[in-house]
């Protein structure tokens, strides 16, 4: 098996309502600031984006997202930093590839937007699809997964359709990410035994990217004895347990907010599996963001 670290997705949300870090980056000077930090904690991609999938958020304006997403994607890749864009429109994908992004991460599969799977052959980057059913304000509603082989069985299914189109429309195989999509039209139970199914989103071909980061799936398993979920705030350490188990499992990537603490988990991980030091493996940070492509 080829020694390597899973390549570590920085989430950089420019927006007033993400379910975690909504407004805390929401101006440029502040998102560029916070995404440079990432990148000195080692970082391989910093994930721009500028449209919540909270639950029940609603989509900003086109206009809206390209003013947030397209400055930051600008001044971070001219300090050097490698930039995925997190967006599910044409427009915002080529205008962000233009301004230097190499990796679109679509969270719909090139279902909200089929015209963003153009930019993406036409532009040669990498792309990200994700398991999703629906925008926010309605995808909760279809958490529900009653055909045989439940939840797994259909995600699969769905990505695998996702995968015909991706192809159709000219993207090959060797830029490709699937996303299981934890928390997208999924209960808690359905995310853990999507978790536990890994080998067989894994026998649809492609490399994985899960993002776990803080998810309520994580405050409903924490939740104090009389219900009350964990604060997103306080749901790292489980998440950094995730990370270690993920990174043994062989994913190619892992979406996080906590870089420092991703990043511990990923050394002990290391000197345990491998026995090597927390710089030595293929993939590692080394305080410049490495931006591997999923073909390498
Ligand atoms: N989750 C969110 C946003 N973008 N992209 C991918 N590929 N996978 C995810 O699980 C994912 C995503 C929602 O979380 P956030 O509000 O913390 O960004």
């Amino acid at each position: 098996m080829a020694r390597r670290r899973p390549q570590v997705m920085g989430i950089l949300n420019v927006t007033p309502d993400s379910f975690s870090d909504g407004g805390r980056w929401a101006d440029v000077d502040s998102a560029v600031e916070h995404g440079l930090l990432m990148a000195a904690e080692g970082v391989d991609w910093v994930d721009v984006g500028g449209e919540s999938t909270r639950p029940g958020a609603v989509r900003p304006p086109l206009e809206e997202e390209l003013a947030r997403v397209v400055p930051v994607v600008e001044r971070l890749t001219e300090a050097g930093v490698a930039v995925s864009v997190d967006t599910m429109r044409a427009e915002v994908a080529r205008a962000a590839v233009d301004a230097g992004a190499r990796l679109v991460n679509d969270v719909s599969g090139g279902l909200a937007d089929p015209r963003i799977l153009e930019v993406v052959a036409a532009t040669e980057t990498s792309y990200v699809a994700m398991h999703w059913r629906a925008h926010s304000d309605r995808m909760q509603q279809l958490a529900s997964y009653d055909d045989q082989g439940g939840v797994v069985a259909a995600v699969c299914a769905e990505l695998a359709e996702r995968v015909a189109a991706i192809r159709s429309a000219g993207v090959p195989d060797d830029r490709l990410v699937l996303d299981p999509g934890l928390g997208f039209a999924k209960t808690a139970e359905h995310n853990w035994q999507l978790l536990r199914a890994l080998d067989e989103l894994e026998a649809l071909g492609f490399p994985l990217l899960v993002g776990a980061s803080r998810k309520s799936f994580l405050g409903s398993l924490l939740a104090s004895p009389d219900g009350t979920p964990r604060s997103t705030s306080d749901r790292e350490h489980a998440h950094s347990a995730l990370v270690a188990l993920l990174a043994d499992r062989g994913v190619w990537g892992l979406r996080v907010h906590d870089v420092r603490a991703t990043s511990d988990a990923l050394a002990v991980w290391q000197r345990l599996r491998y026995d090597l030091p927390a710089d030595s493996l293929e993939g590692h940070a080394t305080g410049r963001t490495t931006g591997q492509e999923p073909s390498r």
